[in-house]
């Protein structure tokens, strides 16, 4: 027997009126919030009624041990799998867990080529009895003045540029996201040019800090941080770090990359972290860690310039942002 319910409210509807509360409680917070800088605990504390991951939340979370060498703690795993940026599936950074809960990642595969010796299609499983991933604590900054902590699951990019064999004439990495516009709804729409494309120099591809995650707090990633496969590039705004990674070209010209073909005047094709270099309509000086009261000074390189300066030596950081 078919069941219908009352009213005809398919639950497609009931998911967006979900959403529709919670972006209604959000920006009631958000007038509130006005007159404070305690945004992170606000929408911490907004979204945990309405929490959708039950069933995907890992029953024994780790309580310790994650924490990068400054005793700056992880932030927690519901914030990080609850505030997310993935125009694939919502604008809406509460609304991408839920709406991406039953996006399917098995089987994956990643296909590499371009400019190199062996041009291969891995087999996600395969690639990770390769490169079997190990943990990396960094800090992450998003472009839009936020931040966290994030224990990720990842190896070396290193390991497989280095198992295709870049030829001598690659100076640049390309990198695709999956298009799928039916397992990814709003690709259906056109509120980014699709698929979400970025890149990096060579260089920094093949710089050790830069890393492809495929998990965080030691479990497989969920699908609002790029299952099944993201890049880390701890030293570049969060924008840099696609998600749900299919396609990965070696090129001799700069690759397009998404934020900064959609507005160049604002995003760069570096985006390197620079508290001393504004977006056009904010300051980059502070951050807000999400689960802190108050706002931390942005970091030269999100704090790994010791790492990763040299790579930039002679550039005009202002010019090159
Ligand atoms: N494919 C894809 N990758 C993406 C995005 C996106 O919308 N689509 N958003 C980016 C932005 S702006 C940020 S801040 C990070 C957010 O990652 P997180 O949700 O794991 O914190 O993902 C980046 N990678
Ligand atoms: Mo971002």
């Amino acid at each position: 027997m078919l069941i219908k319910n009352s009213d005809g409210i398919k639950s497609s509807d009931i998911t967006d009126e979900n959403l529709y509360w919670n972006r209604r409680n959000f920006l009631r917070a958000a007038a509130l919030a006005a007159t404070t800088t305690a945004t992170g605990l606000l929408y911490r504390k907004l979204n945990t009624p309405a929490k959708q991951q039950a069933t995907l939340t890992p029953t024994a979370l780790p309580t310790g041990g994650y924490a990068l060498p400054t005793g700056e703690a992880a932030t927690a795993f519901d914030d990080i799998t609850n505030y997310n940026n993935f125009y694939e599936f919502s604008t809406s950074k509460e609304g991408v867990a839920s709406r991406a809960q039953n996006f399917v990642t098995r089987p994956w595969t990643v296909e590499v080529g371009g400019l190199v010796q062996n041009p291969k299609t891995f087999d996600l499983d395969d690639l990770l009895k390769l490169a079997p991933p190990e943990d990396r604590v960094y800090r992450f900054r998003c472009v839009e003045a936020w931040s966290m902590i994030i224990p990720w699951l990842g190896f070396p990019l290193k390991s497989l540029l280095d198992a295709v064999q870049p030829l001598g004439n690659a100076k640049f990495v390309a990198f695709n996201t999956l298009f799928d516009p039916y397992r990814m709804p709003n690709q259906r729409g056109d509120v980014l040019p699709w698929p979400y494309v970025e890149g990096l120099r060579l260089d920094e591809a093949l710089h050790p800090l830069t890393i492809l995650a495929t998990g965080l707090y030691g479990k497989p990633l969920l699908p609002q941080n790029g299952a099944p496969l993201r890049l880390v590039v701890p030293w570049k705004y969060g924008f840099k770090s696609i998600k749900s990674i299919v396609k990965i070209t070696l090129t001799d010209t700069q690759p397009k990359a998404t934020w900064n073909y959609v507005a160049p005047d604002e995003y760069g094709f570096y985006s390197n972290v620079n508290p001393q270099v504004d977006h056009p309509r904010w300051s980059q000086a502070t951050e807000q860690r999400i689960g802190e009261w108050g706002r931390r000074d942005t970091l030269m390189f999100n704090g790994y310039a010791d790492q990763v300066a040299s790579l930039y030596a002679g550039m005009d950081l202002k010019a090159n942002f």
